[in-house]
């Protein structure tokens, strides 16, 4: 039963006492998520930061059903889920898939496809950190330009993957981006999607202060600035078409963003050409013309 899609929910169903760093952006989003979607939920978890911190016995943090996948097939047991609900005459329930940008935009990306591809009735959150953080900061198809990684030291040379426009492209019903500052968005979106029959999918961006090399209480704040430096465009699609853009009447330098994180550090560096920043700043003006910011 979707509620008053304006009202913050808060109902404790993914509860403190878990083991992530503070000020973990997707420790944040997953409680916002679960909260908002209530307790006639069922949370299919890919391997990940949030499975690890969040489900180890005997203290999990999840007050709904919680199914731990493979790195890569969160889609494909969600997908098994809904059909065996539906076979068992069972339901209705929500289903939610989640998983890292990892699993999402690398190994996960084909069971994905497939779910919206075949109409699943499941809602895809993707919690955007931007790197491989479960296993030590690899750079993954979802790390930015210019990011250091461990796999990146001198910072990743090819562009992030746009999986919002990707997933929009299958033709899915609903296609969301939000971002953990903003708390009413966040669930009204999560309220839309699980009141909307088909595959939805939500993308968060997700600050990890371990990979990102910020301090811990800054997750808020860096959030604002991805959305004021245009960095990251929050939106909604229905049915293929732009439906909602959070504008910017004020816009920031991408620097502003880029220097309160030490994963930038090396664009920074005394004697280093500018080429990336400007590139970046590039990529943050090409999202001011396409989502008319
Ligand atoms: C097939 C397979 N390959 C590699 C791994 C190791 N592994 C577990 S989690 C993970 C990275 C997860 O990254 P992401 O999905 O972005 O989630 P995050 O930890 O950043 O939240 C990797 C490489 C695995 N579990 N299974
Ligand atoms: S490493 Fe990053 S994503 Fe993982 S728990 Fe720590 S802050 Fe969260
Ligand atoms: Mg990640």
């Amino acid at each position: 039963m979707i509620e008053n899609l304006d009202t913050i929910e808060k109902k404790d169903l993914f509860a403190s006492g878990h083991r992530a760093c503070g000020g973990c952006g997707q420790a944040l989003a997953a409680r916002m998520v679960a909260d908002a979607s209530g307790e006639n939920t069922i949370a299919c978890v890919a391997t990940g930061c949030l499975e690890v911190f969040s489900s180890p016995y005997p203290d999990p943090s999840w007050r709904i059903p919680f199914l731990h996948s493979l790195f890569e097939n969160a889609a494909a047991v969600a997908a098994g889920v809904e059909v065996a609900y539906k076979a068992l005459n069972k339901g209705p329930v929500n289903i939610i898939a989640q998983g890292g940008d990892g699993s999402t935009s690398d190994i996960g990306f084909q069971c994905l496809s497939g779910m919206f591809e075949r109409g699943h009735n499941v809602l895809y959150v993707c919690y955007d950190n931007e790197a491989y953080m479960n296993t030590g900061v690899q750079r993954s198809g979802s790390t930015p330009l210019g990011t250091r990684t461990t796999t990146t030291p001198g910072g990743k040379k090819r562009l992030k993957k746009n999986i919002p426009l990707l997933a929009a492209d299958h033709g899915i019903p609903y296609v969301a981006t939000a971002t953990v500052d903003d708390y009413r968005d966040l669930q009204r979106k999560v309220k839309t999607a699980l009141s909307i029959e088909g595959p939805k999918y939500l993308h968060i961006l997700a600050p990890c202060p371990l990979g990102w090399g910020h301090a811990g209480d800054l997750t808020v704040q860096i959030c604002r600035l991805a959305k004021q430096t245009c960095i990251f465009p929050v939106f909604e699609i229905r049915e293929g078409k732009i439906i909602s853009v959070q504008k910017v009447p004020v816009k920031k330098p991408v620097e502003e963003y880029l220097k309160l994180q030490g994963r930038f550090r090396n664009l920074f560096k005394k004697g280093t050409p500018t080429t990336d920043v400007a590139a970046i700043q590039k990529i943050a003006d090409g999202n001011i013309e396409r989502f008319n910011l």
